[in-house]
């Protein structure tokens, strides 16, 4: 006999409650409560083939409430994914399974984006929303034309990047971005209504959203929504009602079905109230078989997308793989090193980030699928440059105009990223970074290739203030494992900073530039892109072996070069190295880094920033110059001055540790 609809969600509660069971750990309310809602979803209408977890043109399904991950464990299960045999669902939350306490982006096993920090995975699905739009724009219906879905719960609509996203997609008017609201009326400390009263259906409605209300145990219901929200040209939202823990009688409908403990007899009550007397980790062969359907609609649906991308004219088809191998087109950088030479030639004396701006208009005209955006900072970081923006009418655009909405910003280029076919950066102030620190934070977890740009990086922007001048942010960052934090020090630099992250497919790069003008450093014109290690001597000592090494990145190099030039008037020969970046620095082999830092001669490090970490380069022993506070409002030199970050500054920290040397003024009249 063909199973019911509620007998195959049944079989996600059993998997889910029996995997909690077993791994005494879990949260049992959202896969009990949304099992209907999901079931309805992947039996009836997504489109994806367990055989290919990663074709191109498979609707994107998110998890964004990841703390219910036996949800999407379960369903990967019986949808046949080879990845969740029923042995993974049995490790649930064990060290190296693929089913670890949240879900953790693996596309190649059918996890679309790590989720967990509610909130990530709406914002992350209108991401691949926008990616999906201009691929389809490109590309037509027929290569291009998949949905988004995004399953979330209370937490993720509360919390602030979900009213972003809501705003912002419902004005770019994401039309294939579908939103099924679990709305259990519970959170983790109880009723929703104890902090939230508005309406959510008139949120979205205000929004621009399509809104529908159903029964989310009522599967015909939730499969009738999510067909006529795939007709509405609106992004839409289906508030499907149900019961949080439904099927375990002790917990359902209660404030501890969120995350609290079930147990054996709990697991034994459900089968008794659900009707389930099967075992655990039992599914009866009758619903394998009807879940497996699923897929092979799928399958059926793929081959056909197959025959239609290899019917492409061979030009187009070469584009369209090219992007979905997440390759560049070939000769992108030709037009970036040209910038470098010529950058090396005019020496300009500009702001980092009127180069870093510059840069991209080079880039974006080589490589069709950079898309940029800023947060309303278009103007102070002018990284929008000839680009069209991606508007409600215009996918053609490519440039992202995300209205003060940081952490959208920053989660939607993560969605980007994880579907792609396109190369996303975003551009905004330093400070502002910790307003989307969490989406920074998920692009290197995942390694995701997002380019994260700043500018305003230090005092140096001066007379806003120290509300927008960062001082402990290069430190905070370069915590961050697998994140490249970049700080050019001129044109040249801005241009190899670019090189490196757009190159890397693989991990996130952030490049921070200043607003203020910065001298060229680098005359010399090299093809070797100098930042690629890291650190590197950018002035060698003159006239004798190196007795101090001064080590600065980004405008402090300025500084550095200019007390060289006193120290060696002085007699002391002296070594400044730039250091556009600690990571690439870290991987580089011991005799370089050794070479580099100098153990044995004086070293002083100077950064318009706090000192937490230079010790790896100027051991315990040596000299910091740079802020131990915050900073002040004024003109940009007398700050520099007033915090003591000068050249003179520099060559005290450095005679303060050569007792051996003259004093100056014996040096000053000999
Ligand atoms: C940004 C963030 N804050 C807090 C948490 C901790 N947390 C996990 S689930 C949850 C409650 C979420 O409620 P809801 O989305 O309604 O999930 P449900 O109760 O339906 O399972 C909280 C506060 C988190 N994961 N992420």
């Amino acid at each position: 006999m063909t199973p019911t609809p509620r007998e195959l969600a049944n079989a996600i509660r059993f998997l889910a409650m029996d995997a909690i069971a077993r791994a005494g750990d879990g949260h049992p309310g959202t896969p009990l409560g949304a099992a209907d809602i999901c079931t309805a979803l992947f039996t009836r209408h997504l489109k994806f083939d367990p055989a290919d977890p990663r074709w191109p043109d498979r609707d994107r399904f998110v998890q964004s409430n990841g703390h219910g991950s036996t949800l999407i464990y379960s369903l990967l299960h019986l949808a046949g994914y080879d990845a969740f045999p029923i042995e993974q669902i049995k490790r649930f939350r064990e060290l190296g399974s693929h089913t670890p306490g949240h879900p953790e982006y693996a596309p190649e096993h059918g996890v679309e984006t790590t989720t967990g920090p509610l909130g990530q995975g709406i914002a992350n699905a209108a991401g691949m929303a926008v990616a999906e739009a201009m691929l389809n724009a490109e590309f037509g219906d027929d290569i291009v034309h998949h949905h988004t879905y995004a399953l979330v719960g209370d937490g993720c609509l509360m919390e602030g990047v979900g009213h972003e996203i809501v705003s912002l997609a419902g004005h770019l008017r994401l039309g294939r971005l579908i939103v099924l609201y679990d709305a259990n009326g519970m959170t983790d400390d109880g009723a929703v209504a104890q902090a939230v009263s508005e309406d959510y259906r008139t949120r979205f409605a205000c929004a621009g959203w399509h809104v529908q209300e159903c029964d989310g145990h009522d599967q015909d219901a939730v499969a009738a929504a999510i067909a006529a929200a795939k007709a509405d040209p609106r992004p839409s939202m289906i508030q499907c009602n149900s019961t949080i823990g439904f099927g375990v009688p002790r917990i359902q409908g209660q404030r501890v079905a969120h995350g609290g403990k079930i147990t054996a007899d709990d697991c034994t009550a459900a089968r008794a109230h659900l009707g389930w007397p099967h075992a655990p980790f039992d599914i009866p062969p009758a619903i394998v078989v009807e879940w497996r359907r699923a897929g092979v609609r799928g399958a059926q649906a793929r081959r056909a997308w197959q025959a239609r991308v290899a019917a492409l004219a061979p030009p187009q088809r070469a584009k369209f793989e090219r992007l979905m191998r997440g390759e560049l087109p070939p000769g992108w950088q030709e037009g970036l090193l040209d910038y470098k030479r010529q950058a090396a030639k005019n020496a300009p004396t500009q702001p980092t980030v009127r180069s870093s701006g510059e840069i991209t208009r080079v880039l974006s005209q080589a490589i069709p699928e950079l898309v940029g955006g800023a947060p309303d900072l278009e103007a102070a970081t002018q990284h929008k440059r000839d680009m069209r923006p991606f508007t409600a009418e215009d996918r053609n655009g490519r440039y992202i105009h995300y209205g003060v909405r940081e952490h959208a910003m920053g989660a939607m280029m993560n969605g980007m990223a994880a579907h792609g076919g396109v190369v996303p950066y975003g551009a905004t102030f330093l400070v502002f970074s910790d307003y989307m620190r969490h989406a920074m934070r998920l692009s290197a977890m995942m390694s995701l290739p997002v380019i994260w740009v700043f500018s305003h990086d230090s005092i140096g922007i001066g007379r806003n203030g120290p509300t927008h001048q960062p001082v402990e942010y290069l430190a905070s960052l370069r915590a961050m494992p697998n994140l490249a934090v970049m700080r050019p020090c001129d044109a040249v630099e801005a241009a190899e900073c670019w090189q490196l992250a757009v190159a890397n497919r693989r991990a996130p790069t952030a490049i921070v530039n200043s607003r203020q003008p910065l001298p060229p450093a680098r005359g010399a014109v090299t093809d070797e892109n100098l930042c690629a290690r890291g650190a590197y001597v950018l002035a060698e000592p003159a006239g004798g072996a190196r007795r101090a090494t001064l080590f600065a990145s980004g405008s402090e190099v300025s500084i550095a070069l200019q007390a060289r030039q006193m120290l060696q008037s002085q007699g002391v020969p002296t070594a400044v190295v730039s250091v556009p970046c600690w990571e690439l620095f870290e991987q580089q082999e011991a005799g370089y880094q050794a070479d580099i830092v100098g153990r044995g001669t004086v070293r002083v490090a100077v950064e318009a920033a706090v000192k937490l970490g230079w010790e790896r380069f100027i051991g315990d022993d040596g000299g910091f110059v740079g802020m131990s506070t915050f900073g002040a409002s004024g003109p940009e030199a007398d700050l520099f001055r007033h915090f003591g970050i000068t050249p003179e500054a520099v060559v005290a920290e450095v005679r303060k540790r050569l007792p051996a040397v003259q004093p100056l003024a014996a040096v000053a009249e000999g």
